[in-house]
């Protein structure tokens, strides 16, 4: 393929104390059982299968307290895989464990100048506070909170490292948002990429505009893919299912795009219920996509112009 083989840590994170709808905690084992670490093996890449992060702390309860136990764990280990020279692939459980592994990306950037860069594909903003979420679900608040929005407890280990900037936060997929963080995301200038602007440009030119700028600023790009991204009817296995989302194709070329890009230095796949799903498919799924973004594609060769391609 058209890049170097890499060193994947493979880091599991039941966590579903960032969700009401209980499932999520068996997210990394279905991804698992779908095949992850050989779908990536199979292209080569070394995956050391890290298992599951326990929590620092006390865990089981729901909210914010629960979350912070997570967070510190899955932190070290994200930062101490990228100081190890791999790629931390995060596998959950529920968004909230964004909070942990984007953390980790922050602290491991800071130490080499770094910039971040996270490009969050989600039907959802993800950026509510304690003060605006309507439903209290930490899991719809990971970016209010990495980006520095007041109103949090504490839930990073001291020395809490430089908050991500929002302008470095981009959105792809967006069709469900809360009225307080609208607000929110418009004021602190969050990049956009809606289903609307999707429906009218596809996604290849929003999507080179990203990378065109997370490549000029030499920054590591994060991406958090949430299941429910994806339209419901590839991938029905999650508790927030929102219609009129992503297709396959589009979510396959999206994964090709960041694999040609060569950008990507970290993964979060998030939100798969394997209790909601049927008989595996949208687990599934979520081995196809990952294995394009890690370099699986049809012809051993970038795509051609149109005009220049061979007919047989
Ligand atoms: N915005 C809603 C909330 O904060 C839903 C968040 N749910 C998600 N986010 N699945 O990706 O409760
Ligand atoms: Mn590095
Ligand atoms: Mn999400
Ligand atoms: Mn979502």
């Amino acid at each position: 393929s058209l890049h170097a083989a890499r060193s994947i840590a493979l880091i599991g994170a039941p966590i579903e104390v960032g969700t009401s709808e209980p499932g999520a905690l068996m997210g990394p084992a279905a991804l698992r059982t779908a095949g992850l670490v050989r779908a990536l093996g199979e292209l080569g890449h070394s995956v050391t299968d890290r298992g599951d992060v326990a929590p620092e702390g006390p865990a089981g309860m729901r909210g914010l307290d629960g979350v912070a136990a997570w967070t510190r764990a899955l932190s070290r280990v994200v930062e101490g895989a990228l100081d190890a020279g791999s790629l931390p692939l995060t596998a959950g459980g529920d968004h909230s464990l964004s909070l942990g592994s984007v953390d980790g990306v922050l602290r491991h950037c800071a130490r080499h100048g770094r910039s971040v860069f996270v490009l969050w594909l989600d039907a959802h903003a993800d950026f509510n506070t304690p003060a605006t979420s309507p439903s209290g679900n930490v899991h719809g608040m990971p970016l209010a909170a990495l980006c520095g929005e007041p109103g949090f407890p504490r839930l990073f280990a001291e020395p809490v490292p430089q908050p991500l900037s929002p302008a470095n936060v981009h959105l792809f997929g967006l069709r469900s948002i809360d009225a307080g963080e609208r607000a929110l995301v418009t004021t602190r200038r969050v990049g956009i990429t809606d289903m609307r602007t999707i429906d009218e440009f596809g996604v290849v030119a929003p999507l080179r505009r990203v990378l065109d700028r997370v490549a000029g600023q030499g920054a590591h790009l994060h991406v958090s893919l949430d299941i429910d991204f994806l339209d419901p009817s590839i991938a029905p296995g999650v508790g927030t299912t929102v219609p009129g989302g992503a297709t396959f194709r589009e979510a396959h070329l999206i994964m090709e795009m960041l694999h040609d890009s060569g950008l990507v230095q970290s993964l979060d796949v998030v939100e798969l219920n394997p209790f909601l799903d049927e008989r595996g498919r949208s687990a599934r799924v979520l081995v196809e996509l990952v294995a394009s973004l890690f370099g699986r594609r049809i012809l051993d060769r970038p795509t051609l112009p149109v005009e220049a391609a061979p007919i047989e």
